[in-house]
């Protein structure tokens, strides 16, 4: 059947036919039976019932999809990718006793794997987070965030920022960086949190955004870490750069991370187990996103789970992510992390799904881009030989996956 659109479709387009599609449009899974994507520059130009798709030209490249179920690209919203060596000898430690806290008073924690990346050339970064990037693109993921942290000073803040960026030339896949120098204190700052924020705040940050290598700015509000005084300084000075902001809030203690996130209108507020009511309502009213990160609550055993049942209640938009990194969460791998958010925290199949798509690309602010599977957004989806989407969330140590698709390629 032909239709308005059908003058939008022309050379260089590529149909994809028979799909069973789930589009997770707005806030409901749409769900196309027989379904047809059209795509054309990297952009869906269509997607629906096969029934009303515009008559394609005949040059068009026509792939049957033979009923399998396609989903949008997945995102993984919030990663600590890029970094240098392992921490496989504190996991023994923790085997034996020791408590995350623990480790880090004992020099252990980021600050070791702050020494390995300051010592790593931007190649050895690439050359170890790309097998890291494979396993998460094998997945279907088609959109990853990606934090600094582990550089603790603007040279490798910097360095590892590039190689995050340069991660995007070497593989069909959609890369967002984001400048977290408020990670923790490097050993060179002795103790002087204050001054370290100031370096942040007014040296670091405004160099990384004059070099373009930030598209938010992030922090760890954390006894361990910055108390919220101080990464208010720090976000003042991201607004002043009209940079976004996101938080590592209330991931060992409650420190109102939450609300402070919500007060800058941020992005995403991430981790949350000890995040109150108020905590919730705030981000509710704020737009911020509930970031989910199951890996790292797994593997530091936390008992307290994220208030699931508060964010639901007041209507605070959840995403889920690996939080892939060295000390706290050595995971690549988002259908695992749906499978953790559903086990361990009850969450539906519904909202596992939105968590790693629609309710990702919110978290990074590209909602209008990426995450849902509709007119005018990147072609960027997952098709999987799965019947039904709680096959997906369902499984523990296998990918479904047929085919992922990055901006119609
Ligand atoms: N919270 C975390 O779980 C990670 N960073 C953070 O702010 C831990 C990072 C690490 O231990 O290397
Ligand atoms: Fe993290």
């Amino acid at each position: 059947m032909a239709s308005a659109a059908s003058d939008r479709i022309t050379e260089g387009t590529t149909v994809w036919r028979n799909a069973r599609i789930v589009s997770m449009r707005a806030d409901s899974a749409v769900t196309f039976e027989r379904g047809a994507i059209v795509a054309k520059n990297g952009r869906i130009v269509f997607a629906g019932p096969e029934a009303d798709m515009p008559t394609a030209p005949t040059q068009a490249e026509t792939i049957d999809c033979k009923r399998r179920l396609v989903t949008p690209g997945l995102i993984d919203c919030h990663t600590h990718l890029v970094h240098a060596s392992n921490r496989a000898n504190e996991f023994e430690m923790r085997l034996a006793g020791a408590t995350y806290e623990e480790v880090a008073k004992a020099g252990g924690g980021i600050v070791s794997s702050v020494k390995a990346l300051r010592a790593a050339s931007e190649d050895d970064l690439i050359r170890q987070s790309l097998p890291r990037l494979d396993a998460l693109i094998a997945e279907g993921v088609t959109t990853v965030e990606i934090k600094s942290g582990y550089g603790l000073d603007l040279d490798n803040e910097a360095k590892s920022l590039a190689a995050a960026r340069r991660l995007a030339e070497e593989r069909p896949v959609t890369v967002r960086t984001t400048f977290l120098g408020a990670h923790a204190l490097p050993p060179e700052a002795d103790g002087d949190k204050d001054g370290y924020i100031a370096k942040v705040a007014n040296e670091m940050l405004p160099a990384i955004a004059q070099l373009g290598l930030a598209d938010a700015v992030d922090g760890f509000c954390e006894g361990i870490a910055f108390s919220p005084e101080q990464m208010a300084r720090v976000f003042d000075e991201a607004m002043a750069l009209g940079l976004p902001v996101k938080l590592h809030a209330d991931q060992l203690s409650n420190l109102h991370g939450a609300a402070l996130a919500a007060r800058y209108g941020a992005l995403s507020a991430d981790h949350l187990e000890y995040t109150d009511e108020d905590g919730a309502i705030a981000m509710a009213k704020a737009g911020t996103v509930a970031v989910i990160l199951p890996g790292a609550f797994y593997f530091i055993r936390e008992a307290k789970k994220p208030p699931i049942e508060l964010f639901r209640r007041h209507g605070v938009r959840m995403a889920l992510a690996t939080d892939n990194n060295p000390g706290t969460s050595p995971l690549t791998s988002l259908l695992l992390t749906m499978n953790m958010g559903a086990t361990l925290f009850g969450m539906t199949v519904e909202e596992c799904l939105a968590g790693v798509t629609r309710e990702a690309a919110r978290a990074l602010g590209l909602s209008g881009e990426t995450g849902t599977i509709e007119t005018g957004k990147w072609a960027d989806f997952a098709i999987w030989d799965v019947e039904r989407p709680a096959e997906l969330v369902y499984r523990i140590g296998f990918n479904p996956l047929h085919r992922r698709v990055w901006r119609g390629q």
